[in-house]
């Protein structure tokens, strides 16, 4: 994406050096038949505590607790006292997944793979937050990427380097806006519960280091993937599908009072939300629409499945085909480029 200082993926061709390739962003490149995506499938999940430590199991694992449909969540409660931030100028690339590789190697290798082939089994290991920026790029015309890929044993392992831009709006956040990231992550309290047969506790701490990531595989064209996401909670019912189909996953948003804001939630955020839980095979998204104090007024849940019907209606709106077609080109293109088997 055009970011002037890292990136030139975006430069028109008379711009362009002849001696760098390029793959265009352009929308209309991309619109054919749907690839193949197959079924993702978990192969395992592990959690961060309060302290950010790696446990290769599921203790972070929530359970949904369907709220009201018109509840009187105040989710600016506990900002000041009862919250406890990830630093999050600490960079740490892939090492949760690495951590949880390491540990898990057995599950990945195929029956072909002999106990002296150190290979893995996959094309790509990455973020699932990264793959929804290669899945939402065709439409972004504001926020560029940069994404470092380094090829070991065969696999390419894709990891966010963050930009200057971006990290110039990191230290420049408002005292507003570091207050409604907050508001996202109390949502989850007001939400979930710690036990599949206990209520939420909106009276305890919001600390934003404790996750619970899942670990899907699967494959895009022919690309085989291996990426992890964090994942809010799952349904509680015991007799709910098996994961990723118990996931949900939780949003809040400025209430729609208009047609128009209706429209934008379907045109700019939908998108957002389609390719974060299309792509770990997350069913759905329950979101909690909250005015300007931050008092979640209204719930609904988008089922991923209905969201490409949704925006049929949408003048000019985007298309899944083409967000899963440019991140299948863009993984051929990075297979092309990365072809040094050096993992410096
Ligand atoms: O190093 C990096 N650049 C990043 C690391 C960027 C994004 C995430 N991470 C790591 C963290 O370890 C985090 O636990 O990945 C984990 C989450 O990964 P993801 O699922 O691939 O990320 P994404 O889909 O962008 O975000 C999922 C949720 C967010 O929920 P909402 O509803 O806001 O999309 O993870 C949280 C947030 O709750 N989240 C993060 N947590 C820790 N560090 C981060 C982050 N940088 N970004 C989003
Ligand atoms: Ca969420």
């Amino acid at each position: 994406k055009p970011n002037h200082h890292q990136h030139q993926s975006g430069a028109t061709p008379e711009q362009k050096p002849l001696s760098c390739p390029s793959l265009s962003t352009r929308r209309e490149l991309y619109e054919r038949d749907f690839p193949l995506y197959k079924q993702p499938v978990e192969v395992g999940c592990f959690s961060l505590d309060a302290e950010r430590r790696f446990f290769n199991d599921s203790r972070q694992m929530r359970y949904f607790v369907e709220p009201d449909r018109n509840p009187n969540f105040d989710l600016r409660d506990g900002y000041k006292g009862r919250y406890v931030k990830r630093d999050d100028s600490v960079r740490e690339k892939l090492d949760h997944i690495l951590r949880w590789i390491v540990a898990n190697r057995s599950k990945l290798d195929s029956s072909a793979t002999t106990a002296s082939s150190r290979a893995l089994d996959v094309d790509f290991v990455t973020w699932r937050g990264h793959l929804t920026k290669l899945l939402t790029t065709p439409y972004e015309t504001r926020e560029g990427w940069l994404l470092a890929v380094t090829r070991f044993s065969g696999t390419l392992y894709i990891s966010e380097v963050e930009t200057e831009a971006a990290q110039r709006e990191r230290d420049n956040r408002t005292e507003r806006h570091e207050e409604m990231m907050y508001w996202g992550y109390k949502f989850e309290q007001y939400t979930c519960a710690d036990n599949p047969d206990s209520l939420p506790d909106p009276s305890g701490v919001v600390n934003t280091n404790e996750a619970f990531c899942t670990v899907v595989q699967t494959r895009l064209a022919d690309h085989r993937l291996l990426f992890s996401g964090e994942v809010d909670c799952r349904d509680k019912d015991p007799d709910a599908p098996a994961p990723p189909a118990c996931y949900v996953e939780l949003k809040t948003s400025a209430e729609i009072c208009t047609p128009k804001q209706r429209s934008n939630l379907h045109r700019f955020k939908l998108l957002k939300w389609w390719a974060q839980s299309f792509l770990p095979g997350v069913p759905r998204v329950v979101a909690g629409f909250r005015d300007h104090e931050g008092v979640v007024v209204s719930m609904e849940t988008f089922h991923i499945s209905k969201i490409s019907h949704l925006i049929k209606n949408e003048y000019n709106c985007w298309k899944p085909t083409v967000c899963m077609n440019f991140c299948s080109d863009f993984m051929s293109f990075v297979k092309h480029m990365a072809t040094e088997d050096n993992p410096r």
